[in-house]
């Protein structure tokens, strides 16, 4: 592939399953065909240590959180806020763009740029948002014994399609800008964008919170993404990936 840098840093994606870090493993993949080297380290949502190793790198314990290992045993870099640390996805992505690429993923257009910064933005601040409110009003009654859990259910029903309607706004929003000439959320080219939605969009399909028949355009991205060899082969270095049932 060109445009790929010299590596100066090998990552590692600490990866929980079924989370956000295939939005990390995915382009990595991409890369890892043109020699781009990373590493793993796959943690069971419900294990024990899961957190523990999470947090021993960063506070938060969020998945996908990547450490940094300097190839020519440089010093410690902060390149956030803590050394040799990344956190927050569309950072990690970002990172990945200016550190181990050329510019592969930076669309060529202005027009495409504007797009670009607008999805990566809309995938976490508006998509992602919306269906963690859905998945979060439909968790709270499986924590409940009966009677409560029925009750409960009742309650969050309305609440749950309200925000489903919502969702149908934002999907539309990403509908209409794709084409056959720019078929990517980043525009003519795959690039950041695309990895960012991702793992919404996932979710959305595995958990039943879209009709992707009802977005054709919509619908052909998905499908191409689930295609891609680098995708496929980023749910098998992620060993467990089911957003459906969280596995
Ligand atoms: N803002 C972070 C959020 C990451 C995040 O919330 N990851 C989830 C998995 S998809 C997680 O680690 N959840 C564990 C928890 O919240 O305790 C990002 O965009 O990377």
């Amino acid at each position: 592939m060109a445009g790929i840098k010299q590596q100066k840093t090998i990552p590692t994606v600490y990866n929980m399953s079924s989370s956000k870090a295939i939005s990390a493993l995915w382009p990595l993949e991409e890369l890892a065909d043109a020699g781009i080297k990373y590493k793993v380290v796959n943690l069971p949502r419900r294990g024990a240590d899961t957190y523990k190793v999470l947090k021993s790198h960063f506070p938060l314990g969020k998945s996908p959180t990547v450490t940094l290992e300097h190839v020519g045993g440089e010093a410690e870099v902060t390149y956030q806020i803590m050394p040799n640390v990344l956190t927050e996805t569309r950072l990690i992505l970002q990172f990945f763009s200016d550190h181990y690429t050329d510019g592969v993923w930076v669309p060529e257009s202005e027009e495409d740029k504007r797009r670009d910064t607008f999805f990566q933005e809309f995938a976490h601040g508006s998509l992602i948002t919306k269906i963690d409110h859905i998945l979060t009003f439909e968790v709270i009654p499986t924590m409940l014994f009966f009677p409560m859990r029925y009750l409960t259910l009742l309650m969050v029903l309305p609440i749950r399609m309200h925000f489903m309607k919502d969702l149908t706004v934002i999907y539309q929003i990403m509908e209409d800008p794709l084409s056959e000439e720019k078929p990517w959320f980043s525009g003519k080219n795959i690039g950041l964008a695309d990895f960012n939605t991702i793992f919404a969009m996932d979710m959305a399909v595995q958990r039943g919170y879209i009709q992707l028949e009802k977005y054709p355009m919509l619908a052909k991205w998905y499908n191409t993404v689930q295609d891609r060899p680098a995708y496929k082969r980023a749910k098998e270095v992620g060993e467990v990936y089911d957003c459906a049932t969280f596995a």
